[in-house]
C-alpha cells in the first residue's frame, strides 16, 4: 500500500513539473564562465584525459522541453585543449541505441555514465532505467557500448553486465593496470580483458563512516535514523567517482538528502545533498570517512545574482550534486552540475531553475598538507584556462634493449604530466607486463601495459597504458615481468598526450 501511495506520489510529481515547466525564452548570452557547456542542459559529466591529451567527458542530456528524470535519452561527448572551451562531439549513443522499439518513451532512461580508453578502444559504461507503469519501482543495471573514437557513435556490446544493479556506473584504471567498476549501492568488481564482464566478485565497499566521525551534529544526523543496515556507510546515495592522488585512493560520492532538501533552510540538522569522500589505501576499500568535496549546490558561491529569499544565488540547493574528477596538468578539476543555466535561460536569474535541467560545471579542487581535500569552492567564473607548451610526446628511444629484463632512461623531462605510454614488442608472442617507475625499479609505478599474445596480434605489437603522476625531471625504468621468453627489445617507448592535440576540421 504504501509503494502504491509512494508510486502515485511520483507520478503525480512528474506530471505537475511538466505542467509547471518554465519556458527556455531568454536568449541572452549566459554572463559566467560556469556552467562550461551552454548550448544545451548537459549533466553527470564523467571527465577523463584520452590520448590525443585533451579532457573528454561524457555527459547525460536534459531535455530541453519537458525535463524530467524519465526522458533522459541520449548522451553526449564533450572534448577542451584548457579546461574553458569545449567542443560538443554531439551525440554518441541514444536510446534507440539499446533498445530499437522504444526509442522516445518514458519508460527507459540513461543516466549517469563514464567512458574509458582501453588497448585502442573506448568504453562507454552507462545505467540504463526501466521504469514501466505498474511496477513498484525502477529495475537498473549497467551495459557497455564501445567506439574506436570518442567523438563516434558507441555501439552496444553488452546490454548488461551479469552482476550488476544500481545506477551510476563510474570506472577506475589503477597503475598495475586493474581495471575498477564502481556502481549502483556502492559495489566494486574488476573488469575482465574484454570490459565487458567481471573478473571479480562483485564487493560492497566499505566507507567506514560511523568510525572515524567526530562532528556530533553529523554523526546524530545519520545515526538517528531507523535503517540500522546502512549503518557502516549510511550517507551514501549514489554517484560513485574514485581517483586516486599520491598514492592514496579517494571516493567521493553523493549523501542521502532524501526529501529534506529545502531551499533556504541552513538547519544543521537537516540532511545534506553533498558530495562526500571517504580515503583508503586500496581500490576495494575499506575506506575511511574524509569529509564534504562539494556542499550543496550553490552555497558559497560569492558574487552574481542574489535569490529574492535571501543573499545567495538563486539556484542554491535546487540540485542533488553528482561529481566527476580529472588531474590535469598539476591541478585537479571536479565536475558537477547546476542549474544555473536554466535559471538565466528561463528568467535571467529570477527564479531557481528546473531540477532536471542540468549544466557541467567545473571548479578547482585543493587539498591541505595532509592530503586531505577541502570543499570545493564553487564559482561563477570557472577554471583558469590551461596553457601547455611541452611536445605532446617524448620518444625514449627507437630500438631499446632490455638488460635482465629492464630498461633505464636517466633524467627525462615529462614537464607537467604525460597521461599515456605505448611501446611496440616486435617479436610478438609474450604473456606478461611492462610496469613504468619513476626514479628506481622500486620507484612510484605510475602505470602497467598489460600483455597477451592475442592482443599484440590484433595491434601489430602495439601495447600502450594510460599513466598517473608521470611529471617533472625523472629517471624512468622499465620492467618487464611475465612467464616465458622475455622481450629482447621494446621499438619506440614513449610518452605521449602530454599536451593536446588539435581536433581535426
Ligand atoms: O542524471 C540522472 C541521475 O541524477 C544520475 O544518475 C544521478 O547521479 C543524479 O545525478
Amino acid at each position: 500500500m504504501k509503494q502504491t501511495i509512494t508510486w502515485i506520489i511520483a507520478l503525480l510529481m512528474c506530471s505537475l513539473s511538466a505542467i509547471a515547466q518554465k519556458k527556455n525564452v531568454n536568449n541572452k548570452p549566459y554572463p559566467y564562465g560556469n556552467p562550461v557547456i551552454r548550448h544545451l542542459y548537459s549533466a553527470d559529466a564523467a571527465p577523463r584525459v584520452m590520448p590525443d591529451g585533451r579532457v573528454w567527458m561524457v555527459t547525460s542530456i536534459d531535455d530541453e522541453n519537458k525535463p524530467t528524470y524519465n526522458n533522459m535519452h541520449s548522451y553526449h561527448t564533450f572534448s577542451s585543449a584548457d579546461m574553458v572551451n569545449w567542443t560538443d562531439h554531439g551525440e554518441v549513443l541514444h536510446l534507440r541505441d539499446v533498445i530499437p522499439n522504444e526509442p522516445e518513451g518514458e519508460d527507459w532512461a540513461l543516466w549517469a555514465p563514464d567512458m574509458i580508453y582501453k588497448d585502442g578502444k573506448y568504453y562507454l559504461y552507462f545505467p540504463i532505467r526501466i521504469l514501466k507503469e505498474g511496477q513498484k519501482s525502477a529495475i537498473t543495471w549497467t551495459a557497455v557500448a564501445v567506439s574506436d573514437h570518442p567523438a563516434r557513435r558507441f555501439k552496444v556490446i553488452q546490454p548488461r553486465i551479469p552482476g550488476t544493479k544500481g545506477i551510476d556506473p563510474a570506472v577506475f584504471r589503477d597503475d598495475d593496470g586493474e581495471t575498477y567498476l564502481y556502481f549502483g549501492p556502492r559495489l566494486v568488481a574488476t573488469l575482465a580483458n574484454n570490459m565487458t564482464e567481471f573478473s571479480s566478485p562483485v564487493k560492497t565497499l566499505e566507507l567506514d563512516a560511523t568510525k572515524t566521525l567526530d562532528n556530533e551534529a553529523f554523526r546524530k544526523m545519520w545515526t538517528g535514523k531507523s535503517d540500522n543496515k546502512k549503518f557502516n556507510s549510511p550517507n551514501y546515495m549514489e554517484a560513485p567517482w574514485m581517483h586516486k592522488r599520491n598514492g592514496i585512493y579517494y571516493f567521493n560520492y553523493h549523501t542521502q538528502y532524501g526529501s529534506d532538501v529545502k531551499s533556504h533552510t541552513d538547519d544543521p540538522t537537516r540532511r545534506k545533498s553533498h558530495l562526500d569522500y571517504s580515503i583508503g589505501n586500496s581500490p576495494w576499500g575499506p575506506l575511511n570517512y574524509a569529509g564534504t568535496l562539494n556542499k550543496e549546490l550553490g552555497i558559497g558561491v560569492d558574487g552574481g545574482p542574489r535569490s529574492a529569499q535571501g543573499d545567495f544565488v538563486p539556484w542554491r540547493l535546487t540540485q542533488s550534486n553528482h561529481g566527476g574528477i580529472v588531474e590535469y596538468h598539476g591541478k585537479d578539476y571536479l565536475f558537477y552540475h547546476t542549474s544555473a543555466l536554466s535559471s538565466w535561460r528561463q528568467d535571467e536569474f529570477k527564479a531557481e531553475g528546473t531540477w532536471t535541467q542540468r549544466s557541467v560545471c567545473i571548479d578547482e579542487i585543493q587539498y591541505d598538507e595532509s592530503g586531505h581535500a577541502l570543499p570545493v569552492k564553487q564559482t561563477l567564473e570557472g577554471p583558469a584556462p590551461v596553457e601547455i607548451t611541452q611536445a605532446f610526446d617524448i620518444v625514449l628511444a627507437a630500438k631499446a634493449q632490455l638488460k635482465n629484463s629492464q630498461a633505464v632512461f636517466r633524467a627525462v623531462n615529462l614537464g607537467s604530466g604525460y597521461y599515456y605510454f605505448d611501446t611496440t614488442l616486435p617479436q610478438g608472442n609474450h604473456t606478461g607486463k611492462l610496469e613504468i617507475h619513476l626514479d628506481s625499479p622500486e620507484g612510484m609505478l605510475v602505470g602497467t601495459c598489460l600483455v597477451t599474445p592475442e592482443k599484440l596480434r590484433i595491434r601489430q605489437g602495439l601495447t600502450d597504458t594510460s599513466i598517473r603522476d608521470a611529471k617533472g625531471q625523472r629517471d624512468i625504468y622499465l620492467i618487464w615481468k611475465g612467464t616465458g621468453t622475455p622481450p629482447a627489445t621494446l621499438e619506440n617507448p614513449r610518452f605521449f598526450a602530454g599536451s593536446p592535440k588539435k581536433l581535426n576540421p
